[in-house]
């Protein structure tokens, strides 16, 4: 049990379809603290940069169109386990496999536009913090 930040970002599919206050309602109801939120659209090299672990992947031109196509809300969320809280209230990556009551079993169909994303671990957050609001 630690106190630790993860990155949040609702995506352009989650901002689109109005869902911020949504998602940030279950954040803050989960006891998670909002300590930094910005809307933006996120440059192509700093999204190659976030999704690099990918780049090999059939997916990856497809994942950055996606990312960059349009509003984004990013922030940074913290508290008691943060890192594995969010991932538990974000759901599986494919929105097939998640559970009613999970963000992404609730709004999502399909793995390509998945609604939010969490860090996967305290290397990543910190990597991922850094890279989106500079440490
Ligand atoms: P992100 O990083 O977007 O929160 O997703 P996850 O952390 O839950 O999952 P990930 O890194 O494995 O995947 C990143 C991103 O790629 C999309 N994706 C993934 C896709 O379009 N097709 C695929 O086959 C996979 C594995 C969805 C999330």
């Amino acid at each position: 049990m630690a106190i630790e930040s993860t990155l949040l970002i609702v995506k352009p599919d989650g901002v689109r379809r109005g869902l911020v206050g949504e998602i940030l309602r279950r954040a803050e109801a989960k006891g998670l603290t909002i300590d930094a939120l910005e809307l933006r659209v996120i440059e192509r090299a700093t999204a190659e940069e976030h999704y690099g672990e990918h780049r090999d992947k059939p997916f990856f031109s497809e994942l950055v169109d996606f990312i960059i196509g349009g509003p984004v809300v990013v922030g940074k969320l913290s508290g008691e386990s943060a890192i594995t809280c969010w991932r538990t209230l974000m759901g599986p990556t494919d929105p097939v496999d998640a559970p009613p009551g999970s963000i992404r079993g609730d709004y999502a169909t399909v793995i390509g536009e998945n609604i939010v994303h969490g860090s996967d671990s305290p290397e990543s957050a910190a990597r991922e913090l850094k890279l989106f609001f500079g440490g």
